[in-house]
């Protein structure tokens, strides 16, 4: 393969635009002939990672491995994006760290929109049940977000559309030799 691997860390509330995002972003890198692949919560979460709730504990358990599994697909040599809430700084310093060890590119991206935008969108209805108690720990309601500090990329979803998040990740990985 004539590409180095790198992981695309993307982070944000639920509703944020992550999935969007990584999915575009996904298409865009295959049909420039990358190898290309995408982590999210339809693959990892029902699968792997099946036996996890979203008590701390179990969210600290999903990013760990995560982390690990998205370190093999990278060090395969794979675009590896994922699209995870990850709302803990330590736990993305970590996989960070992981990643650095390892020699390893590492993307943090932080998918950001305000809470009253992505509870205005709220596709799945789920912050309206959050609200009403019948969800306990959600993210951004009654569990917390820690937002990245120093992340290389910060997407505003609520002024930009998914085309222009794509194009700014592929400028990243364009300008530090990726693309
Ligand atoms: C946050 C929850 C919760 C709670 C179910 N809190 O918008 P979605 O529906 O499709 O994506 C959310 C997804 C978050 O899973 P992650 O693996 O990304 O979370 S973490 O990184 O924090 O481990 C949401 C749904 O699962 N969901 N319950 N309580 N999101």
């Amino acid at each position: 393969l004539n590409q180095k691997g790198v992981t695309i860390w993307l982070t944000g509330l639920s509703a944020s635009g992550k999935s969007t995002i990584a999915c575009a972003l996904e298409q865009s890198l295959l049909h420039q002939g990358k190898f290309a692949y995408r982590l999210d919560g339809d693959n990892v979460r029902f699968g792997l990672n099946k036996d996890l709730g979203f008590d701390e504990d179990s969210r600290v358990e999903n990013i760990r491995r995560i982390g690990e599994v998205a370190k093999l697909f990278n060090d395969a040599s794979c675009f590896t994006i994922t699209a995870f809430i990850s709302p803990y700084l330590l736990d993305r310093k970590t996989v960070r760290q992981l990643h650095e060890k390892a020699n390893l590119g590492f993307v943090e991206v932080f998918v950001d929109a305000p809470l009253s935008i992505v509870e205005q969108r709220d596709p799945k209805g789920l912050y309206k049940r959050a609200r009403a108690g019948e969800i306990k720990d959600f993210t951004g309601i009654s569990a917390p977000y820690e937002p990245p500090e120093n992340p290389e990329i910060h997407i505003r979803t609520d002024e930009c559309d998914v085309t222009q998040a794509v194009k700014t990740v592929t400028e990243y990985l364009v300008a530090h030799g990726y693309l």
